[in-house]
């Protein structure tokens, strides 16, 4: 890539909000792969990612975060640690908001959350593809009023809508900088991070309402041959009747999560994959100090 270096501007974005204000499919859109996993249920996303855009005027490093919610369990204690720290770290925060959804108690707490911090801000307003036009003047004055916004920008990023004006209007608030990483460099996540969150996806799609925040994902080999890669995982949940919910019936719902993963993992690494899945039990793992730290929640 021909880069101009007199005007190479870098910098790190946050990307905060709600559980579920799409803060995932915005960072993959800006990217452009799946770097960050994505799905309908809340608390997803545990730790943060980066995603790392590279143009011939800029670098922009982006953090995908957890959702802004009140903790109970110490997990979700340090998710919101991480979250405050990531808005502490970087240069513009970018807080993004279902549009479509009803302002409530979480949209009071997360502005209240923001409002001491002294970093310049950008308010997305997501999911536009949802809302009328006329009912966004209301979320909009009810924003500008509430916060103190550089900017208030409509957004869909499923589809992209307005999103690509947004990498410039993010460069104009970044100061000249160096890059941080090689520019063919997307995210700093390990492969084998990768493949346990996309493992995580499939298993969180396909199974009950209740397993997203009891399942957790650990990669136990990793290994390349010239003609395959080899991925052994454990799914750990909590109780032995999620063991249950898991394996399914004669072992059906954990080949149907096996399968799906594969070809995700096939379609991301570019090569065959072959997925080895146990499940296991390990009881309060969410308050387990070693296992968090193992899961690199701690
Ligand atoms: N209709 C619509 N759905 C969206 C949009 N952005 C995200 N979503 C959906 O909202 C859900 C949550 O998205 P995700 O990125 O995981 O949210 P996060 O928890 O903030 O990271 C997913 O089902 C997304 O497909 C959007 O612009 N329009
Ligand atoms: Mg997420």
């Amino acid at each position: 890539m021909k880069r101009d270096t007199s005007v190479m501007k870098s910098g790190f974005v946050s990307i905060v909000g709600r559980p579920n204000s799409g803060k995932s499919t915005l960072l993959n859109y800006l990217v452009g792969e799946k770097v960050s996993i994505v799905t309908k249920k809340p608390q997803t996303t545990r730790r943060i990612v980066r995603g790392i855009v590279t143009r011939p005027d800029g670098q922009i490093i982006f953090l995908d975060t957890p959702g802004i919610h009140k903790p109970i369990h110490r997990m979700n204690q340090s998710m919101m640690k991480a979250v405050r720290e990531a808005m502490a770290d970087t240069d513009l925060i970018l807080l993004i908001v279902d549009a479509s959804a009803e302002f409530g108690r979480g949209d009071e707490f997360t502005l209240e959350l923001l409002k001491p911090l002294t970093r310049k801000k950008i308010l997305l307003l997501n999911k536009i593809d949802l809302v009328e036009k006329k009912n966004l003047l209301p979320i909009i004055d009810r924003y500008s009023k509430a916060g103190n916004f550089e900017e208030i920008i409509p957004i869909c990023a499923l589809s992209g809508e307005n999103v690509d004006s947004l990498l410039s209007e993010i460069l104009k608030y970044l100061a000249e900088g160096p890059m941080f990483y090689p520019d063919d460099q997307i995210s700093d996540q390990p492969e084998r991070a990768i493949a346990a969150e996309m493992i995580r996806e499939k298993l969180i799609v396909l199974t009950e309402e209740e397993m997203p925040y009891s399942t957790a994902v650990v990669i136990d080999r990793f290994e390349e041959d010239d003609k395959l890669q080899r991925i052994f995982a454990s799914i750990f949940v909590e109780r032995d009747s999620q063991k249950g919910i898991v394996i399914g019936k004669a072992g059906q719902k954990l080949k149907q999560i096996g399968t799906e993963a594969r070809k995700a993992l096939e379609s991301f690494f570019g090569r065959k994959v072959f997925l080895e899945l146990h499940v296991k039990v390990k009881k309060h793992w969410r308050d387990d100090e070693e296992m968090l730290r193992s899961l690199g929640l701690e």
